[in-house]
């Protein structure tokens, strides 16, 4: 049971921690990019010290209402990390083929995308290398898709979406053991939507591929819990609990050191 992901093979024999770093401009500081791409460098060391298998790096923000940018700036702020990040796994959570080429070609292991390679041209530029893949479900984009998320079921949709995103990857030559699948909670769904997924996960396994969950800081957790995004925390390792419990084996996180020891508990109690 292993993950693969260009040079790496991750082994999924206990879940997986992936830890979130997103490369944006430092409003703060006045260094440049340099400062902006040493940072992120330092804080994805960070992440891996503190016991993150993965680390996925971001240049463009897709939370909610997010402003797209362009592919020059995405790349001017993701390539120098992945640069410089050779020699630990790294994913790159984008949505467009030239990064992904790009990407893949300054060592990124793996593409996370929350379009699940549907933009023309992202399937041929993963089935090229030997990366490891991220398809993940969204409803509309992230300019609107909270607007008014509708599905009759969600967790058959989602499921049934994902199973061809799959399929498709397959036919184009990715094969079944490079791909991941994610609900993408908070994508075009309701709070009560991010609960049928989390509550229903297992109806996920017919995939066949692990599964990838990220409710980390969201606001699903502050509508549950009433908390700001700084204080989501302990919503967030609870979160990530309960997605184990429903067969997840990849949790995409902010706090990566909390989160390893919720995935230790986890194994503890499997194995009692
Ligand atoms: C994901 O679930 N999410 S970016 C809003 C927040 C906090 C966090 C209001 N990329 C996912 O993390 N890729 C993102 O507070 C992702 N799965 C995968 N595969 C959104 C995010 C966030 C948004």
């Amino acid at each position: 049971m292993t993950l693969h992901c260009g040079r790496f093979e991750l082994s999924l024999e206990r879940p997986l921690v992936m830890g979130v770093l997103n490369v944006t401009p430092d409003s703060f500081a006045d260094g440049g990019r340099f400062f902006d791409a040493q940072s992120a460098i330092v804080q994805a060391r960070r992440l891996f010290d503190e016991g993150a298998d993965l680390v996925d790096v971001g240049g463009e923000s897709t939370r909610p209402g997010a402003a797209p940018i362009s592919e020059d700036e995405e790349l001017q702020r993701v390539l120098p990390v992945l640069e410089a990040l050779r020699d630990v796994p790294v994913s790159v959570d984008t949505r467009r083929p030239k990064v992904m080429q790009a990407a893949l070609a300054a060592g990124a292991s793996m593409i996370n995308d929350i379009e699940a390679l549907q933009a023309p041209g992202a399937m041929q530029a993963v089935a090229q290398s030997g990366c490891g893949l991220c398809l993940m479900h969204m409803q509309g984009d992230p300019r609107t898709m909270q607007q008014a998320p509708s599905y009759v079921d969600v967790v058959q949709e989602v499921g049934e979406f994902l199973a061809a995103r799959v399929a498709a990857c397959e036919n184009a030559g990715i094969a079944r053991g490079r791909i991941v699948a994610d609900p993408g909670f908070g994508f075009g769904k309701t709070l009560e939507h991010n609960l049928a997924l989390l509550k229903r996960l297992p109806e996920l396994a017919h995939l066949g591929v692990p599964i990838l969950a990220g409710w980390s800081r969201k606001s699903s957790l502050g509508r549950i819990t009433g908390r700001e995004v700084g204080e989501r925390l302990a919503g967030s390792l609870s979160a990530a609990l309960l997605a184990l419990l429903g067969g997840a084996r990849i949790l995409r996180v902010h706090d990566v050191k909390e989160t390893r020891d919720a995935v230790l508990m986890f194994e503890a109690w499997r194995q009692a």
